[in-house]
C-alpha cells in the first residue's frame, strides 16, 4: 500500500510525464525538431511530410525575404532532412516516410540551383557511385546534390555499380574525387578492390567513402580512402585537394574524427 505521506508524489509524476513523452506522435516529435526561424522550419515540415509542392512554396518564401539559394540548402532543408532522420533512427516514422522526404528534400536542391544567379563554372569533375551489390542510394543522391550544388560536375554512376566501371570512370574523367557510398556490411570490401585496381593503373585519386556500412578505420585502411561522415563533407574534401592538392595523408589528418 502507498504511504502517501511518506512517498514523494512529485517522483510518481514525473515517471507518467515520460510515460506521455513517449506517446508523443510522430507530428509531435517533429515539432519539438524543427528549426526555430519560421521560414526555415516551414521548409523543414513540408520535407518531413514528404511534400515537394509545399517544399517549393516555403523555398519561394524564404527567397522573397532575400535568403540565398544556394545557402537555403545548408540551413533548411538539410536541417529537414536531419528531423525525418532522427525521427527514423528513433523508430518514430518509417522506411517510406524516409524516401518521400528524401526526394522532397533532392528536388528543394535542385529548386533552389535554379535560383542561382550565376552559373558557375564547374571547378572539376567528381565521380560518384554506390558499390557494387548495393542498391541504397538515397545518401549517394545527396553528396552528388550537394557536390553539384557547390559547382562540381558529377559523373553519377549509380547504384551497384561494378568495381571494374568505377575505375574505368576514374581512368576516363580523371576527377577530383572518387566517391563511394555502402551501406552493407557485404558490399564495403568492393571499395578496397576499388582502391587496388586504381593504384595498379597508377590513378592515385582521393577515393572518399561513407554510408552507414564503413567508418573511418575501415576506410584508412585502403591506401586512397578518406572517410566521411555526412554528405556535406564530400565538397569540403573536393575543395580542399583544389586548394591543397591531392595529399591522402594531409586529407586524413585535417577531417579525422576521433
Ligand atoms: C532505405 C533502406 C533500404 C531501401 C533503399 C532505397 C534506396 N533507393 O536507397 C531498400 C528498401 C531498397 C532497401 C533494401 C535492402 N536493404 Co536496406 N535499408 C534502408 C535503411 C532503412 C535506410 C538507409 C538510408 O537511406 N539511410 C539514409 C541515408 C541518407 O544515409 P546514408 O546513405 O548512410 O548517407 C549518409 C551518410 O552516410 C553520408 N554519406 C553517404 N555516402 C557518403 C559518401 C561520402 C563521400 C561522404 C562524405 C558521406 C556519405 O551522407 C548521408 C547523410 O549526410 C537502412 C537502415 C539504416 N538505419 O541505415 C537499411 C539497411 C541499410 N538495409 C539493409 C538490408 C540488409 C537491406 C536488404 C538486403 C534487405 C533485403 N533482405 O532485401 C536490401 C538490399 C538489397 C541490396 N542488394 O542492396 C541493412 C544492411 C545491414 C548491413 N549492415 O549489411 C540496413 C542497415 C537495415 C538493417 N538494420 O538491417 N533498404
Amino acid at each position: 500500500m502507498l504511504d502517501f505521506k511518506k512517498e514523494d508524489i512529485a517522483t510518481i509524476l514525473v515517471r507518467y510525464n515520460v510515460a506521455m513523452e513517449k506517446a508523443l506522435t510522430p507530428d509531435e516529435a517533429a515539432e519539438q525538431l524543427y528549426p526555430k526561424d519560421a521560414l526555415f522550419k516551414a521548409v523543414a515540415k513540408a520535407i518531413y511530410e514528404g511534400e515537394e509542392d509545399d517544399v517549393i512554396e516555403a523555398l519561394d518564401a524564404c527567397l522573397k525575404s532575400g535568403k540565398d539559394p544556394i545557402k537555403l540548402i545548408d540551413e533548411a532543408l538539410l536541417p529537414g532532412m536531419a528531423v525525418v532522420s532522427n525521427l527514423y533512427d528513433q523508430g518514430i516514422i518509417f522506411l517510406p516516410n524516409v524516401m518521400m522526404s528524401a526526394d522532397a528534400m533532392l528536388e528543394g536542391i535542385d529548386y533552389c540551383k535554379t535560383k542561382t544567379k550565376e552559373v558557375p563554372k564547374s571547378k572539376g569533375t567528381i565521380v560518384c557511385h554506390v558499390a557494387e551489390g548495393d542498391v541504397h542510394d538515397i545518401g549517394k543522391n545527396i553528396v552528388a546534390a550537394l557536390l553539384r550544388a557547390d559547382g562540381f560536375s558529377v559523373v553519377d554512376l549509380g547504384r551497384d555499380v561494378p568495381v571494374d566501371e568505377v575505375v574505368a570512370a576514374a581512368a576516363k574523367e580523371k576527377p577530383v574525387m572518387i566517391t563511394g557510398t555502402a551501406l552493407m556490411t557485404t558490399t564495403m570490401y568492393a571499395f578496397k578492390e576499388v582502391n587496388d585496381k586504381l593504384v595498379e593503373k597508377g590513378l592515385k585519386i582521393p577515393f572518399a567513402c561513407g554510408g552507414g556500412a564503413v567508418n573511418q578505420e575501415f576506410v584508412e585502411s585502403y591506401s586512397l580512402g578518406v572517410y566521411g561522415e555526412e554528405a556535406s563533407e564530400a565538397a569540403k574534401f573536393a575543395n580542399y585537394i583544389l586548394k591543397n592538392g591531392a595529399d591522402i595523408g594531409k586529407m586524413r589528418n585535417e577531417f579525422h574524427y576521433h
